[in-house]
């Protein structure tokens, strides 16, 4: 099973070594009846044209710009689309990034598709084929840079470009044909390893160990895309140690991959995990902030700083967080999250682009120059785990490609490229696919609130999981009211964001539903836009939400999906379903219990 490639051959022969071989390898095997010519056309760089000229095709690009062109002409003509008779297109982003969480015991971290693609028992451990269906994936939606391993690393990944170098450049020779380069997540404290007495960034001596590092890692992979690095972040070591802050430890290694063009990618996922819950002068989402926002403008231009999307941590609705907003001087890219972690860990149907949309809305052109996303993949037959997540992987693709991609046509591709399905199924599957990031927000926690889930494992209920914990995610709900006020009253989080976009939030009267109790406390009967209460549209999303997945299931039982996905998609469904009855019973029994205050349509809260 090749995801959204099952019009493709099964598989690419391993004697293909540049992006023009595969280019014209794919044309010939899925578009026999055309005739296309390939011009190597190097100013394009990874864009491309397209022409045509009654029946004759031109596709001319950059190396990697000929593979983008072929791979996007193919799918639009297997998906019936119309193609201008001139389309050019070139990526808005430079960077568009993977980033895999895969330990190299096996595990994935926050992997919901199974066991790691690239490793096993603390070793590299892949099957080739399905390495370059996954380059073939990756190019096939635009992508370019593959992190291997997580961003926590752990032993062995630790010695990863020591010891196990010379495996990772072969598994980078698998992916150069796809105009796909490596990165790796690297351990700020190498050093100390290595008779380093210190991992301080202003020292020299660790400097030198890192340029040697460097020196010896672009000998072996000329093309890496550089390290990323998670540092003073849940416990993984960083220049705070040594009373240096992010600047200095992410200009310290852009120094030793600069002579390399390589880039580090730095990220700004640090608060404080260790908050006491009776603090009320710390604001989680404030944290990413006032780490960096004083050091915008002091990063070599070789860093990037990725930004989780929102400030907390990849709830299903978060604001687009302040420091993509605000760094008008620094390289950015925002983090996106296609593993479903806090979004039903693949098992509940969730299609990410209409989401992903809003948060480009709110951002003004030019202000990331990179996005990057968690994967989702794994070991499963079918490498998302639930058949529906690949949706994510291709649209995620083509948005980091260019952002004012079509959401409709680009989730309709997918469908057509993965089901051989009517015109009337596949609206069917489109308008339940792009509700679904809406019902999931419905039956679980309400109105931007977030966090609701069970801890550690963050899947199912738990409304006060993480109320009395460290973490710093509090809801602080009683028998009144629910919520934090972020505003210039309360903890002053929408200070960050100028004046304009904090307007639209500052008041609740006017702050748009959704976000409402994101930034505000409120009383149970505080009267929503629409006249109802808080606590009746609780209750009443909850109900929506739970009985909007009965209909899901409604409609996936009469779509003609193949065999193999059927199962997978019928059976998740069922767990779905479970799912948000659980969700909407305990939400509901929760603020019933607190608040006092009955239905006005007198269901039961808790059967
Ligand atoms: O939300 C947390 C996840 C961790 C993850 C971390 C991060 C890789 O629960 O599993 O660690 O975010 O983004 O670094």
């Amino acid at each position: 099973m090749n995801a959204w490639l099952r019009s493709f051959p099964a598989s690419v022969p391993s004697d293909l070594s540049s992006p023009a071989d595969i280019a014209r390898f794919e044309l010939d095997h899925t578009l026999p009846g055309e005739k296309v010519t390939l011009v190597d056309m190097p100013s394009l760089g990874e864009g491309y044209q397209i022409r045509r000229e009654s029946d004759m095709w031109t596709v001319s690009g950059g190396s990697s710009g000929l593979l983008y062109g072929v791979y996007t002409l193919i799918q639009m003509l297997l998906s019936g689309e119309d193609v201008p008779d001139l389309f050019e297109s070139s990526p808005e982003y430079s960077l568009r990034m993977l980033d895999s969480w895969d330990n190299m015991d096996g595990t994935v971290e926050r992997g919901y598709s199974g066991r790691s693609l690239f490793f096993e028992n603390g070793r590299f451990a892949y099957d080739p084929e399905r390495i370059k269906t996954l380059g073939r994936m990756m190019a096939s939606c635009g992508l370019n840079v593959l992190c291997i391993n997580n961003v926590n690393v752990h032993e062995p990944a630790q010695r990863l470009l020591e010891d196990y170098l010379p495996e990772a450049a072969e598994l980078a020779d698998f992916f150069r044909p796809f105009g796909i380069r490596l990165m790796f997540s690297v351990d700020f404290s190498r050093p100390l390893y290595h008779g380093v007495s210190t991992a301080d960034p202003l020292d020299p001596a660790v400097r030198d160990w890192w340029a040697d590092t460097a020196k010896r890692v672009y000998s072996m992979i000329p093309d890496l895309a550089g390290f990323l690095v998670k540092a003073d972040s849940e416990g993984r070591p960083g220049p705070f140690t040594y009373g240096r802050n992010h600047a200095d430890g992410a200009n310290m290694l852009a120094d030793a991959l600069s002579p390399y063009g390589g880039f580090v990618v730095w990220r700004c996922f640090v608060y404080n995990c260790r908050q006491d819950w009776r603090d009320t002068t710390t604001d989680r989402p404030k944290a990413a902030w006032e780490h960096y926002a004083f050091l915008d403008g002091s990063f070599r231009d070789n860093v990037i700083l990725q930004v989780k999307h929102g400030p907390f941590d990849f709830q299903v609705r978060e604001p687009v967080s302040p420091l993509l907003l605000g760094m008008k001087r620094t390289k950015l890219a925002m983090e996106l999250q296609l593993a479903q972690e806090y979004t039903g860990h693949q098992i509940d149907i969730y299609t990410m682009i209409p989401m992903w949309k809003e948060l480009f809305e709110d951002l003004p052109a030019g202000n990331i120059m990179s996005v990057a996303a968690v994967s989702n993949l794994g070991r499963d037959l079918n490498y998302t785990g639930h058949p529906f997540a690949a949706v994510n992987l291709y649209t995620y693709g083509l948005l980091a490609w260019n952002h004012a991609v079509d959401t409709r046509t680009a989730v309709c591709r997918w469908i057509r490229l993965t089901y051989d399905f009517s015109a009337e199924d596949e609206q069917k599957l489109a308008d339940l696919l792009l509700s679904s990031r809406r019902v999931y927000e419905q039956y679980t926690a309400p109105l931007g609130i977030g966090w609701m889930v069970n801890p550690h494992d963050h899947y199912g209920p738990n409304p006060s999981g993480y109320e009395y914990d460290l973490w710093g995610t509090y809801h602080k709900a009683d028998r009144n009211a629910v919520g934090i006020d972020r505003t210039s009253s309360g903890t002053g989080y929408l200070c960050q964001y100028s004046d304009s976009y904090r307007r639209k939030y500052e008041d609740p009267d006017l702050c748009p539903d959704l976000y409402l109790l994101f930034y505000h406390r409120l009383p149970y009967t505080f009267r929503m836009k629409d006249g109802r209460t808080l606590i009746q549209r609780i209750y009443d999303d909850h109900f929506e939400g739970y009985e909007k997945a009965v209909r899901m299931a409604e409609t996936i039982a009469c779509l003609p999906f193949p065999e193999e996905d059927r199962a997978e998609i019928e059976q998740r469904m069922k767990k779905q379903l479970y799912n948000a009855k659980e969700w909407c019973d305990i939400i509901n029994t929760f603020f019933h219990r607190l608040s006092g205050i009955d239905d006005e349509y007198g269901r039961r809260i808790y059967p």
